[in-house]
């Protein structure tokens, strides 16, 4: 059956080329694509992945506020009744000199990977159908 994935772009954020090449991307590998656009408050996040069942819930953040638009995000995902995996990928954060400190921070945070913005969209598929693959997760074997 094809994986599930909630996708959208968070905060008050309007970078829209990202998510339309993933939600692609994503299409064409067979998954199931819930795109949510630009401008995607956390609560409509937790719905989208509520009501589709989604196996994983992929932000997006490219103008440098991640940090302040995720915090809580986990919180308002768990009161959803949503316990899936979570990505973030993007422009994280401004003036991004170390990213190992920026997916640190977003680990920290709760997400199960972190993607930079040279993240292609094949490395996110080839993430996708491991996760998606296997209920526990191996996270030894990625960088992300
Ligand atoms: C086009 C653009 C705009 C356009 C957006 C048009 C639109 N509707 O999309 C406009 C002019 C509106 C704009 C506005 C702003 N922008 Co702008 N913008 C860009 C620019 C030049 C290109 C973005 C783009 O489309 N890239 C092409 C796509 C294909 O790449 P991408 O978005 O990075 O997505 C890929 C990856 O990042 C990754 N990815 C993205 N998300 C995710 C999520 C997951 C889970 C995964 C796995 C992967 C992934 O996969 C994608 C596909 O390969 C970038 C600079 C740059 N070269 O990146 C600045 C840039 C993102 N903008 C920036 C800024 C600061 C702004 C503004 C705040 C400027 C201002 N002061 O007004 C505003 C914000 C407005 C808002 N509310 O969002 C900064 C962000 C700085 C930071 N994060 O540190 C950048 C980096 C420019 C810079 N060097 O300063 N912007």
């Amino acid at each position: 059956m094809a994986a599930t994935v909630t996708l959208g772009v968070i905060g008050s954020d309007a970078h829209v080329v990202g998510i339309t090449i993933l939600e692609q991307a994503l299409s064409a590998a067979g998954f199931e694509v819930h795109n949510l656009g630009v401008q995607t408050s956390q609560e409509e996040f937790a719905e989208s992945a509520a009501t589709h069942d989604a196996d994983a819930v992929l932000v997006s953040s490219l103008y440098g506020h991640a940090e302040q638009d995720c915090r809580g995000f986990h919180e308002t995902l768990q009161e959803a009744g949503v316990d899936t995996v979570t990505y973030i990928g993007g422009n994280l954060a401004v003036g991004q000199s170390d990213f190992e400190e920026t997916r640190r921070t977003f680990r920290d945070m709760g997400f199960d990977r972190v993607f930079d913005s040279e993240t292609s969209p094949e490395e996110a598929i080839r993430a996708l159908e491991m996760d998606c693959a296997h209920s526990e997760r191996d996270t030894e074997r990625v960088t992300a």
